[in-house]
């Protein structure tokens, strides 16, 4: 592999204890305190994020963490962490909703056996292909940023915004993915939200869910045949090297959310909470902007890459649309036997879409 991941995840993972035993957060605190005293105070956050230094999801959170001590004249400091020095994904979002970190990017498709509403997100051909067009519903959708946000506040996680980290494609070997039979008993690997397993079923594979962490291996030594990721975090988490083929399906967007421990959040002053606000709104050009310039640009990489070749493959409109028909049959089973609301955020999002059109 290209980054030595598990020295990084040990190092991480001694650093972490260390700071949990240190403990964090707010210096101080705002009780019977003047305003003047008030405007001094200062606080040190950590967030935490699922992927790798230089990864979209790092960058977005040293940018944020750099704006956010800009804003506040040095009064807010952050503690960026890498994937892996707090757990798995899912052990990240515990440490969120229990307050040991107060900010985190969290992947839905981490967190489906707990928010079910969440799994809208694995829905393949929901959003539109523009990209451009996914993330402004992403910004703009009542049915996410109020509806399901309010599920996830449910469970102590509070999404700040939903942001798109590109268009997912498929990697595989053995069999270069084209129509749903070359998916027949297909080893996908996926992650950990039941919906998303469901997704690769309908076309017949057979999914396994795990922690990209584990996943360079998985697929080095067959243990799953491939796996869907935007381009660029395929190429730096350097899975073409292990996969044979790429296919450019477009079959879903990559969402990621910024999210906070709310009662953390609720008990901030509100010109500090403003900033917080102020900053996500920001975000969500300067992060589009990242991810496009990162998945053109590791495309380049992993088409140039002689010693590791990659077949790459771009589905005809036709070839999506045989997909298309098999994802249907998911929102369904969605709405019938997943949706804890009838669907209504589904149907909410989609009349969003329509809209949008
Ligand atoms: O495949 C995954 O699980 C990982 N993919 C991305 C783009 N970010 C983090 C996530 O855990």
């Amino acid at each position: 592999m290209k980054k030595n991941t598990i020295l990084i995840l040990s190092l991480l993972l001694v650093f972490s204890f260390a700071l949990s035993a240190c403990g964090g957060g707010q210096e101080s605190q705002t009780e019977g305190k003047n305003p003047s005293q008030v405007a001094e105070e200062t606080y040190h956050w950590r967030f935490v994020t699922e992927e790798l230094d230089g990864q979209v999801q790092y960058e977005y959170a040293q940018e944020f963490a750099k704006r956010l001590n800009e804003k506040s004249n040095g009064r807010i400091t952050m503690d960026v962490f890498e994937f892996g020095g707090l757990g798995s994904e899912v052990d990240q979002v515990e440490q969120l909703q229990s307050r040991i970190i107060e900010f985190a990017i969290v992947s839905p498709g981490f967190t489906g056996t707990m928010v079910k509403e969440g799994q809208v997100f694995a829905l393949h051909f929901l959003f539109p292909d523009d990209l451009k067009k996914a993330q402004d519903i992403l910004n703009t959708s009542e049915a996410l940023n109020t509806d399901l946000a309010a599920l996830y506040e449910e469970h102590n996680i509070k999404p700040l915004a939903f942001w798109t980290e590109g268009a997912m494609q498929w990697t595989s070997n053995d069999v270069a993915l084209r129509t749903p039979d070359d998916f027949k008993n297909f080893k996908m690997r996926t992650q950990t939200s039941p919906l998303i397993l469901e997704s690769y079923k309908a076309y017949g594979a057979d999914p396994t869910s795990m922690s990209w962490g584990e996943l360079y291996t998985a697929l080095d030594r067959g243990t799953v045949q491939g796996q869907e990721n935007p381009i660029f975090f395929i190429e730096d988490a350097s899975f073409h090297e292990v996969q044979e083929y790429m296919t450019i399906s477009q079959h879903n967007i990559y969402v990621a959310m910024t999210t906070v421990n709310p009662t953390f959040y609720n008990n901030l002053p509100e010109d500090i909470r403003q900033m917080i606000d102020e900053t996500v709104i920001e975000m969500q050009d300067w992060i589009f902007e990242e991810q496009t310039r990162q998945n053109n640009a590791l495309l380049g990489n992993i088409e140039k890459d002689t010693e590791h070749p990659t077949e790459i493959i771009t589905l005809t409109e036709e070839q999506r649309a045989a997909f298309k028909e098999k994802a249907l049959q998911v929102r369904e089973y969605y709405t019938n036997n997943v949706s804890t609301v009838d669907g209504k955020i589904l149907k909410k999002l989609i009349k969003e879409i329509e809209a949008d059109k």
